[in-house]
């Protein structure tokens, strides 16, 4: 396809914004869109395309706002609509989109929608969520009465009683969270209403909440299966009967024409998808069966643990050369990628894939970000990523505040597990890693409130800041920039076709970017030893320099330790 007819999103780069942890402007040291407004140079400096942010909706914050009790108005916690209408606003004078996050797989369980339905099992609403009597001949609320055994994503059981009425009702998260039943016509209706609002309000587009579990796998009957076992509990695995269901297309084409026919153009729609694979991420985003533009998919952030996030392992570099290979070559004919290392559900990349020791945490922190903006997608940037911030040095649980980490804890040691070993993989991989706030300067709350943050700085901010990365064409930040803006000047790098080199190399990481004759040859170094290229790859050497990360030109047929470069071949 010719650069000028690709879609708007080709060329741009996201970034995510994590309202809570973002910027505090009144002081209750809890992030809000006033303190987004006040952060907008930020933003257009870095010369990103789009902001996605989180939910900023009523919510009894079970769940940081994935929790929403009112889907048409703004939590005063973090401002008011009429700040959300000067924020689109001023979005848009500087040329940014703004798309907010749509979560409807469920709602809070203090919505209305869900108090009337709970209110009677006769209630004109009783349908509109997962309502099921105890497993037959057991008591209600008995271990194991459970309609399922479906294990949460938020530890135990995806049932909780409600004694009034003797039934249970779904949560695949956390029991303040119910699922609402896609099924009814109603729902549906009441969702794309709800959708067509905000986009008349001026709303850029949407980031899908776990979309593709909207649909469950129901019989005929209304029955739903239980799992397989999962290993060391009393759960199975639900998860076959709610990822990429029966209806998962056909309520997403429905959407599409119910709520974006005719101004799908302007629009960025892109629906997380965890587990989802690459043949259904293909229908899932081929424009021609209007779903979504992109999907956030699962696969290299799974890559470094043993079936649960909390057993982690180290990560092997040609594994997730094999999985990214493997999403460029399935979505380049058809479809589109999104490309992240990090979001607010995720430890940070510099920690994580890179190494965050002195020596390299900047090196690394490039490195990283060079190899993920060079491939073929949209780069998303999570707050913070940009100023190569990283993990936080939590030491016990009451450091924690995620509804996720904090069951997990409660659960595994109920079980016998050593809180020690538990706490040792929660520093890895909980998701407070990316939620402490961000580091704007060095003064003792960061910069980020005049009060008490929710969730402590981490302190490392005393040198890791944008105030001291702002003037330094050295800094993590600084190189984002030119991520960025090669992405706008360079239609290869929008659109070329990617090519993996050395597969089973597990310290170089290279592929090409090729279009029209034109060729990128990306190279990087991932790891903390140098690395001679001269014989693996002679055409990098003598090639044109076009981005590095490091300082001077070096040894042309030798990487140093987390060296990336982007070099044009003649
Ligand atoms: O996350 C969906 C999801 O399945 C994971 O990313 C989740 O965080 C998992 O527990 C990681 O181990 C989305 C949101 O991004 C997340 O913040 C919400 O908690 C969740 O949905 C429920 O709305």
């Amino acid at each position: 396809m010719p650069p000028e007819q690709a879609a708007w999103w080709t060329r741009a780069v996201v970034y995510q914004v994590y309202p809570r942890s973002f910027q505090d402007s009144d002081g209750d040291g809890i992030g809000d869109l006033g303190g987004i407004l006040r952060r907008l140079d930020h933003l257009v400096d870095l010369g990103v395309d789009v902001v996605w942010l989180s939910p900023v909706y009523p919510s009894p914050q079970a769940d940081n706002g994935y929790d929403i009790s009112d889907y048409e108005d703004i939590d005063p916690l973090f401002g008011s609509l009429a700040q959300l209408d000067e924020l689109i606003a001023a979005l848009h004078e500087r040329g940014v989109k703004l798309v907010m996050d749509l979560v409807v797989n469920h709602t809070s369980d203090r919505h209305p929608w869900f108090l009337e339905s709970r209110s009677s099992p006769d209630s004109p609403k009783r349908d509109w969520y997962w309502w099921r009597p105890p497993r037959p001949g057991l008591e209600p609320g008995r271990p194991g009465a459970e309609p399922t055994n479906w294990h949460s994503f938020f530890s135990g059981p995806t049932w909780e009683l409600d004694e009034a009425s003797g039934e249970y009702y779904l949560h695949l998260f956390a029991r303040e969270q119910p699922d609402l039943n896609w099924e009814n016509p109603e729902v549906r209706r009441a969702v794309y209403a709800m959708m067509r609002r905000w986009l008349d309000r001026g709303v850029d587009g949407f980031r899908m909440d776990v979309i593709n579990m909207i649909s469950k796998d129901v019989g005929a009957d209304g029955s739903l299966p239980d799992g397989p076992p999962l290993p060391g509990l009393p759960y199975g695995d639900g998860t076959p009967s709610f990822l990429c269901g029966p209806r998962i297309h056909e309520f997403l084409q429905e959407m599409h024409h119910e709520v974006f026919d005719g101004r799908r153009e302007s629009l960025l729609l892109v629906g997380e998808m965890p587990g989802v694979t690459v043949e259904q991420a293909r229908l899932f985003t081929d424009p021609a069966r209007a779903e979504v533009d992109m999907v956030f998919q699962f696969e290299h952030v799974g890559l470094d643990f043993d079936g649960s996030k909390w057993r982690p392992r180290p990560l092997r570099m040609r594994d997730l050369k094999a999985s990214f290979g493997r999403w460029q070559a399935g979505l380049a004919d058809v479809g589109w990628n999104s490309l992240y290392w990090d979001n607010h559900d995720q430890p940070r990349a510099v920690s994580r894939f890179g190494d965050d020791s002195p020596r390299f945490r900047r090196d690394s922190a490039t490195c990283l970000a060079t190899l993920l903006h060079l491939h073929r997608g949209t780069p998303y940037v999570y707050q913070g990523e940009e100023l190569g911030m990283a993990n936080a040095p939590f030491t016990g649980i009451d450091d924690f505040r995620d509804v996720e980490s904090r069951g997990h804890f409660a659960q595994a040691v109920a079980h016998g597990e050593d809180p020690d070993d538990v706490l040792a993989a929660m520093r890895r991989m909980s998701r407070d890693n990316a939620r402490t706030p961000v580091q704007w300067d060095a003064s003792p709350s960061a910069g980020f409130t005049t009060g008490t943050p929710w969730i402590a700085v981490n302190p490392d901010h005393a040198e890791w800041n944008a105030e001291a990365q702002r003037g330094d064409p050295a800094s993590v930040l600084a190189h984002h920039r030119r991520l960025i803006a090669l992405r706008h000047d360079d239609p290869v790098v929008a659109l070329g076709d990617f090519s993996m080199l050395l597969p089973e190399h597990d310290e170089l990481y290279a592929f090409t970017r090729s279009l029209d004759g034109a060729t990128l040859l990306v190279v990087c170094n991932v790891g903390g030893a140098a690395q001679p290229i001269g014989e693996l790859l002679p055409q990098a050497v003598g090639a044109e320099l076009v981005l590095g990360n490091l300082p001077g030109d070096g040894d042309p047929a030798l990487l140093r330790p987390w060296e990336a470069r982007v070099l044009r071949l003649p």
